[in-house]
């Protein structure tokens, strides 16, 4: 039961999703102890780099620029807001910085040159640095890989299935190319999704087939729980209950034995005996500071109050990899292709999100 498989099927998924919960939560635990240290857990901070105005239409999402929320939106952070903030991030205990931008793609000019001045600067902060930034080609994964980044985050979200009944501006074979391009580099994947969109448990266990049989399998996989945001297609959805949490997070770790399993939106709904039962299942981290991306999170204080209450530590940075070297921007030996992918844009009709666009039209 402790050998890393990559033939999971979605039956055996659904059987393991669906155990009595102590058995289920025994066998979590059992194969995390194997694989990692129960009482660290890894703490990362988001930093929203670029926010909201984003063409895509992803019906969770508050930075859509087609829908009607109530977030700040800003361009491009400057190279020196980036470094102040992760000097914060690091003061606090954080080891990763995770920065995200409300991009579709990544296009080669001025504005990805900062980003991979951003990755280098905080990579030389002797943290590890994520980028989240939508598609990437191989030629921009590898000048990322140059300039020091440690893992790069791009989420399958939902079942192949259910992809369809939210997002229409992407398929998921643009999702799948993204994270092989990563691959091809020394950046490490990270790959997980949301629950609570109104998904089945069969779409969550097509998820996870899709996530563990992968070949490597994604160094880390977030399970976020929908943050339901007033005014996109999803502001009606019921808060995902902490079972279904609980169920996700230890089947997560079964089927991922090796993976950091990163417990991400929602946990500002969840108590903290919820949280520990995800720690006991398996989840080993979190995103801290006061903010997701745009949306709330716990205040750093509370939690690491909760983290000497559950004799949690966090972990180190490089543990699992060695640091990477950086590149400087004219060593590099990657030139900017400027290319322009055909990712696919299937553009089928979503009736919630074609309703929510419409709505935020009449409201404008
Ligand atoms: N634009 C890039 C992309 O889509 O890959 C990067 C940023 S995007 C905000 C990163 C991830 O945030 C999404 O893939 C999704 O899993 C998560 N996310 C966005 N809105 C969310 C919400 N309301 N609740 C939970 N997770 C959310
Ligand atoms: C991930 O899986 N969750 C994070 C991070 N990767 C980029 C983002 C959560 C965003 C929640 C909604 C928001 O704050 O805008
Ligand atoms: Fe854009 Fe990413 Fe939000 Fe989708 S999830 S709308 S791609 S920022």
């Amino acid at each position: 039961m402790n050998e890393t498989r990559h033939n999971w099927t979605k039956e055996e998924i659904l059987g393991i999703y669906n155990k009595p919960l102590m058995e289920l939560l025994y066998d979590a635990a059992t194969i995390h102890r194997k694989h990692h240290d129960p009482n660290t857990v890894q703490v990362s901070t988001l930093l929203s780099i670029k926010t909201g105005g984003c063409p895509e239409d992803c019906g969770y999402c508050p930075q859509a620029a087609r829908y009607h929320t109530n977030i700040e939106g800003n361009d491009l952070m400057s190279v020196q807001q980036v470094k102040a903030q992760a000097l914060r991030a690091k003061s606090s205990g954080s080891s990763r910085v995770c920065m995200g931008a409300a991009w579709r793609n990544v296009k080669d000019g001025v504005e990805f040159d900062q980003v991979l001045e951003m990755v280098r600067t905080i990579n030389k902060l002797e943290m590890e640095v994520c980028c989240t930034l939508g598609m990437i080609t191989e030629n921009q994964a590898q000048r990322l890989a140059e300039a020091g980044l440690y893992a790069y985050n791009h989420n399958l979200d939902s079942s192949e299935e259910y992809y369809k009944e939210v997002i229409s501006t992407r398929g998921y074979e643009d999702r799948l190319e993204t994270i092989d391009n990563v691959r091809k580099t020394n950046v490490t994947v990270c790959s997980g999704g949301i629950i609570g969109m109104g998904e089945k448990t069969e779409d969550r266990a097509g998820m996870l087939v899709a996530l563990s049989t992968l070949n490597p399998q994604p160094e880390s996989v977030p399970i976020n729980a929908l943050v339901a945001v007033e005014g996109t297609p999803l502001e009606d959805q019921k808060p995902v209950s902490i079972w279904d949490m609980v169920r996700m997070v230890a089947t997560t770790r079964i089927v991922m034995p090796e993976t950091q399993v990163r417990l991400s939106a929602g946990r500002t709904e969840m108590t903290r005996e919820g949280q520990a039962m995800c720690f006991f299942a398996g989840a080993n981290s979190i995103f801290a500071g006061d903010k997701l991306l745009t949306t709330p999170n716990p205040d750093v204080n509370e939690d690491m109050e909760m983290f000497k209450l559950l004799g949690l530590n966090p972990q180190k940075p490089f543990i699992k990899k060695m640091q990477p070297e950086t590149v400087e921007a004219q060593d590099s030996q990657y030139q900017a292709l400027g290319e322009k992918p055909k990712w696919t844009r299937p553009e089928h009709k979503i009736e919630r999100n074609e309703d929510a666009k419409q709505k935020a039209k009449a409201l404008k």
